[in-house]
């Protein structure tokens, strides 16, 4: 049976979930508010991958908030909390795309190696074009053949034109000839599939800032947005992963990948609470259809839900 979206999304959250708020739940049932009550949630809030910043935020807030309004059960720290963290999560909205961007809108798609770059690109080409835009694909990891071959599955599930080259070629020609192709054919958005062995190395951060060069050299005044894939399931992991990223590539857009079945995504508060990029998907699956926008209040309500 197919579910709909937001039941997809509760299923996939449950783990997140019971790690979360029914661990705290339990915590605070038939307690008082006291220190050693605030003790364990702050302990639960680290554990599931909400991080030392937002723990503390929220933590601060619940003190404050039990204080001015003179609670004492530990159970009326659990409206508290969902507030706080529904209102952490709301700065991460974000809008696609801007209007005033020039066509073709070019998508650099970014992040370590086995985050889901390559599915997430399959997924988007897929419904952005069932959107009735047009989609084009460029196969810039051209490190492995195996990897220009997936992409290139990715573009005919998805039904849109791919443009690649053999295994080992510059990665910013590809991207080069994908970009005049795109102009050329008037097509609104091309993703660009790129490699992502170690973030350590400087090197990979050198081929993605001249991708994006080479790009505008085809594309004069192309609007370039870069967009960092990260794996939810890794939880704080993928909080370093987007500071070492964010350094060398402006990005503007997060993509969170396999918060289904994952305990950790609290991630999503820390992504919020210390990031400052807005998230544009979540990846659901590995299917071509799971893929949602983010929406806070969506997620927000999944989760306590
Ligand atoms: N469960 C789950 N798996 C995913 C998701 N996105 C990608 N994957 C899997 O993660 C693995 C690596 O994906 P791939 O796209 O090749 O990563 P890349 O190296 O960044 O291009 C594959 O097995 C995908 O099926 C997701 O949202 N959920
Ligand atoms: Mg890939």
């Amino acid at each position: 049976m197919k579910l709909n979206p937001f039941e997809k999304l509760k299923k996939s959250l449950v783990r997140t979930k019971d790690n979360l708020l029914g661990k705290i739940s339990q915590t605070v049932r038939r307690r008082k508010i006291d220190d050693d009550l605030l003790d364990d949630i702050e302990e639960i809030l680290i554990e599931a991958d909400v991080g030392v910043k937002a723990t503390t935020r929220l933590i601060e807030s619940l003190k404050e908030k039990a204080r001015e309004q003179k609670l004492t059960e530990g159970e009326d720290l659990i409206a508290l909390l969902k507030d706080d963290i529904s209102a952490i999560l709301a700065r991460e909205d974000s809008t696609l795309f801007a209007e005033n961007d020039s066509k073709p809108v070019i998508w650099l798609i970014v992040g370590v190696n086995g985050v889901g770059k390559t599915t997430t690109i399959g997924k988007l080409a897929t419904r952005f074009s069932s959107e009735g835009q047009k989609v084009m694909i460029a196969a810039c990891d051209t490190f492995r053949a195996a990897a220009i071959e997936q992409v290139a599955i990715w573009a005919e599930r998805s039904n849109v034109d791919i443009v690649k080259s053999q295994s080992g070629s510059d990665p910013a020609a590809v991207a080069f000839d994908a970009a005049k192709a795109a102009m050329a054919r008037e097509v609104d958005l091309l993703l660009v599939d790129t490699a992502g062995r170690l973030h350590t190395k400087s090197n990979l951060m050198e081929e993605l800032k001249k991708i994006k060069r080479v790009v505008l050299k085809a594309v004069p005044g192309a609007a370039i947005h870069t967009k960092l894939i990260i794996d939810g399931s890794t939880g704080q992991n993928a909080i370093s992963q987007v500071q070492v990223f964010a350094e060398a590539v402006d990005c503007d857009g997060i993509i969170v990948t396999k918060l289904d079945g994952t305990a950790k995504g609290g991630v999503m508060i820390a992504v919020a609470e210390e990031l400052g990029v807005p998230v544009d998907f979540i990846g659901l699956g590995e299917g071509i259809e799971d893929l949602q926008r983010f929406d806070s209040r969506q997620f927000a309500e999944a989760l306590f839900a």
